[in-house]
């Protein structure tokens, strides 16, 4: 039988975490797993719909979402987490939360200038202007993993060959 395990994406905002992690998600559904995928869009409306981007509340942030994260393995599924987390104490907390065996992390790795170029949604527009504050890559902290489980260069390679190379890691791992 399979494991459930909790597939958590870090990387800057507009490295494209949340577009893969949304392909996965179709991939291991349309396979037949149970699977679910937090992401900034459906969290910090509601369950963290009172914290902001200041470091202490990025970390109640990935401290809830780890939390939820272990109740779904626990459960059975195979968890998709997208959140920048962008320290390696943010993501060593997440890890210890939901157990060493479990947390397979992985690093979308696009670089801070291919985001920056990017914008989809203006925010490093509005983050270079001073019109938003402590963002991360501009005026706070990314620390790029040093082990992860996956190290995914999404600059020259299409959401879906990503998508694929995360679905490839994880049934290995999982055996899904
Ligand atoms: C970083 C911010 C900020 C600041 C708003 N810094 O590209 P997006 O828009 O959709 O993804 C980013 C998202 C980051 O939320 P997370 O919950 O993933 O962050 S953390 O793990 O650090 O708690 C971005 C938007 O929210 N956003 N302000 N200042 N990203």
């Amino acid at each position: 039988g399979h494991r459930a395990g909790v597939i958590w994406l870090t990387g800057l905002s507009g490295s494209g975490k949340s577009t893969i992690a949304a392909a996965v998600e179709r991939e291991l559904f349309e396979a037949g797993h149970f699977v679910v995928l937090l992401d900034g869009d459906n969290v910090r409306t509601g369950l963290c719909g009172d914290l902001g981007f200041s470091i202490e509340d990025r970390q109640e942030n990935i401290r809830r979402i780890a939390e939820t994260a272990k109740l779904f393995a626990a459960a059975g599924a195979q968890v998709l987490c997208s959140f920048v987390s962008p320290t390696r104490a943010i993501r060593a907390m997440a890890r210890d939360i939901i157990s060493q065996e479990d947390f397979l992390e992985v690093f979308v790795n696009t670089p801070l200038a291919v985001c920056e170029a990017r914008d989809v949604k203006g925010l490093y527009a509005k983050a270079r202007a001073g019109e938003i504050k402590n963002f991360t890559g501009i005026d706070s902290p990314y620390e790029a993993p040093e082990n992860p489980f996956l190290d995914l260069k999404t600059e020259n390679q299409t959401v879906e060959a990503s998508a694929a190379e995360v679905v490839q890691a994880i049934r290995q791992k999982l055996s899904l």
